[in-house]
Order: structure tokens, then sequence, then C-alpha cells
């Protein structure tokens, strides 16, 4: 009954960073082509919003419509969209699969050249937005745009998931989950019997957890300058937890005395720099990789001593933790329903839309893991 038409609907938009998200009518025109129409039946709030809202991203346009880490079902499709229908439960995907450009064509490579993280143009593929408020157009956010009850999506961006999927859990397939779980498994590809650290222990630390032990590391050592999250991480599968403030030596050289000379993997799931070159140190001289998870501020760098790579550690990073998204988002839907993964403790806090600003405020003061918002 909706098909073709503008729905009218409630969004959470983002007018200005520094001030609270705020709960609007707006208006999303059907889709075109190639484009589909979602309703959106649960969405987590990721620290990557968060960066949008403190304003830390400086090339973002406003105002727009944020979230990224959703599950929900078509409402309609463009013109040309053929492998989706009404009514199939569907996952966003932030870092599109075009299958066509030098990376999707690549088996070793997930970061279509589509994706809009990083660039921020704010627009879907055509260079225009389906949102409007208050006669405004509102910009959309990382291809996806998943704080609102209905968004317009690119056909690449959005793949269809099992139909027996419980939405308000695999929506976190659709960032935290997947980004963590894939370094390990993916990126890292973490091996039986090894040592692992995970440096930052918020919802994508967790998830790299998760990923280290399902591969069979012996040995997972998670490092956060909060304590309160140590319980947690132990509860996913770390062996041991530390805090830098409990030492008085930098934590690579702890690590490097617990661990007989250092990791065999290292990851940081933070953002911050020195935090990167401390996983890089931790790790074993000769045989250590270390993955960079964690979006670091813009303009920032990291500075080393180049010997340490030299004497044979591997340095790397991962988006989305490797998996192409439009082959991979369904077959890890597949594994949490067949129980060969299972993710639902990073679930802390669940919350009407309505109350997204308190959701962002749990996150903030290291209460929440995730909340999921339910529309
Ligand atoms: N040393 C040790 N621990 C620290 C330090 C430090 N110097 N600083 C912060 N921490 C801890 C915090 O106490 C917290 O527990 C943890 O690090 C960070 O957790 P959260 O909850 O803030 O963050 P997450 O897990 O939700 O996400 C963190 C990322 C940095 C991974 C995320 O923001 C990110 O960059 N994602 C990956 C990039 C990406 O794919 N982006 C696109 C869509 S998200
Ligand atoms: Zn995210
Ligand atoms: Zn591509």
């Amino acid at each position: 009954a909706t098909a073709g038409k503008v729905i009218k609907c409630k969004a959470a938009v983002c007018w200005a960073p520094k001030q609270p998200l705020s709960i609007e009518e707006i208006e999303v025109a059907p889709p075109k082509a190639h484009e589909v129409r979602i309703k959106i039946v649960a969405t987590g709030v990721c620290r990557s919003d968060d960066h949008v809202l403190s304003g830390a991203i400086s090339n973002i346009k406003y105002p727009l419509i944020l979230g990224h880490e959703a599950a929900g079902i078509v409402e309609s499709v463009g013109e040309g969209v053929t492998d989706l229908q009404p009514g199939d439960k569907v996952i966003p995907l932030f870092a599109p699969q075009c299958g066509k450009c030098r990376s999707c064509v690549n088996p070793d490579s997930n970061l279509c050249y589509k994706i809009d993280i990083g660039k921020y143009d704010g627009v879907l593929l055509d260079k225009t937005t389906r949102f409007t408020c208050k006669g405004k157009p509102v910009y959309n956010f990382a291809s996806t745009s998943t704080f609102t009850e209905y968004t317009v999506v690119d056909d690449i961006a959005v793949v269809k998931i099992h139909p027996d999927a419980p939405l308000d859990k695999v929506c976190l397939i659709g960032c935290a989950f997947s980004t963590g779980y894939g370094s390990a498994v993916n990126a890292a590809k973490v091996k039986p019997g090894s040592t692992c650290a995970v440096f930052g222990l918020g919802g994508v630390g967790l998830s790299v957890i998760i990923g280290c032990k399902v591969a069979g590391a012996s040995r997972i050592i998670g490092i956060d300058l909060n304590s309160n999250k140590f319980p947690k991480a132990k509860e996913f599968g770390a062996t041991e937890c530390i805090n830098p403030k409990d030492y008085d030596r930098p934590i690579h050289e702890v690590l490097t005395a617990m661990t007989d000379d250092g990791v065999d993997y290292a990851f940081e799931v933070i953002g911050n720099t020195g935090v990167m070159t401390s996983a890089l140190l931790s790790s074993h001289f000769g045989c250590g990789k270390t993955v960079i998870v964690g979006v670091a501020p813009a303009n920032a760098t990291m500075s080393f001593d180049p010997l340490a790579l030299l004497t044979g550690r591997v340095l790397m990073g991962a988006l989305f933790g490797g998996w192409k998204s439009k082959n991979d988002v369904p077959k890890l839907v597949c594994d949490y329903i067949n129980k060969k993964i299972n993710f639902d403790g990073l679930i802390t806090h669940t919350l009407p839309f309505e109350k997204i600003n308190e959701g962002f405020e749990l996150l903030r003061k290291g209460e929440s893991i995730r909340t999921v918002l339910s529309l």
C-alpha cells in the first residue's frame, strides 16, 4: 500500500554536532532504480555514530540521519532490483559490495570503491538523498542511515538474510560483531594454540575475543583502562585481563614478559595511535601479527622504529573484519541461527527508538557494550 508513495515517519535527525539527536517527522521518497526502501526493526548504537555526534569527523554534512548497524524488512524495491522483494528480512551494509570494482573482483579485498565512510558524501549512488525534513534535504550516513523507521539504500548496500533470523540480535552483524570477529578469523587468521592480545574491550573488542576463541587460541589477554570491562571479557573467552594503570612500565613490556617475548596476534580496537604502537611492540619480534581495527582521529600518525617490522612482524588493518559484505553477512546470520556463534551478551541494554539519546549517554559513560533500539 505504501509502495511508490512518499512515507512520512519518525527519524532521529542530527542537525549539528554536540547536541542531542532530535526525533522529527521526515519524508522518505520511494526507491529509485537499484534502490531498496527498508522498514528498520532494530538498530544498534555504535561508537562511530558517536564520533559524528561529538564533532570528531570534520568532513560530514549536516543535517543527516546516523545509524549503520541494523536489521529490517524490505518495504519496496526500485526498478532493476532482482535479489530482493518486499517482506524479505535484510541487513544494511555500510561496507557495500558492488561486485565490479578492483577490490570487489579481488578475493583478498573487501573495500568496495562505493563505500562512503571516509568520503562522507552522504548521498546514494545517484548523488541525491531520499530524506527530507521541514522542507530540507537530509543527508545519509555510511550508505545506510538506520536511525529512522524507514530508510532507502542502494541495492549494493543491503543483503537478504534467513527468514528465521531474530532481527533484534542479528542487527549486530551489521557492524560490531562482524568487525571484531572477522578481524580475528579473517584478517589475522588466528591459529589454534596461539596467544592473542586485545586492546580495548568495547563491543568490537569483545567480538575479537569471540573470534580468537572460535579460532582455538589458548591464551587471550584483554587490555583496557576500565577494569569494569574485565568480567564480560572473561565471559567471552579472555583468559587474563590487565589494566595499564596498574603498571609503572609500558604495557608492551608487561605483555612481552608475560608471553615468552610477545603475543602471536595483537589487535588494536580503540583508535588510539599510541596504543597501535603498543600493540605492535607487544607482538613477537619474529612472528607477531598486529591488526588495526580502531579508526584513529583525522590527521593522527603512528611512529615506530622500522626495525620493529624488519625482524619479521606484520602490521595490517581491516575494515568490517575483512568480510565481503553481500557474500558473507548471510552466512554469519546462518552461523548465528545454527548456534555456531553467539554474541547475545554484547547487548547490555535495549531501549525504544525514542530513547536514542539515552543509548548514547550509556555508551559515553562506559556503561553499555551495545544498546539495541527497537522501532
Ligand atoms: N588503553 C586501553 N583501553 C582503552 C584506551 C587505552 N588507551 N582508551 C580507551 N580504552 C578502552 C575503553 O575503556 C573502552 O572499553 C574500549 O577501549 C573502547 O570501546 P568502545 O565501547 O568505546 O568502542 P567499540 O568497541 O564500540 O568500537 C571501537 C572502535 C574503535 C573499534 C570503533 O569506533 C571503530 O573504529 N570501528 C571500526 C571502524 C569501522 O569499521 N568503522 C565503520 C563503522 S563502525
Ligand atoms: Zn559501527
Ligand atoms: Zn565494489
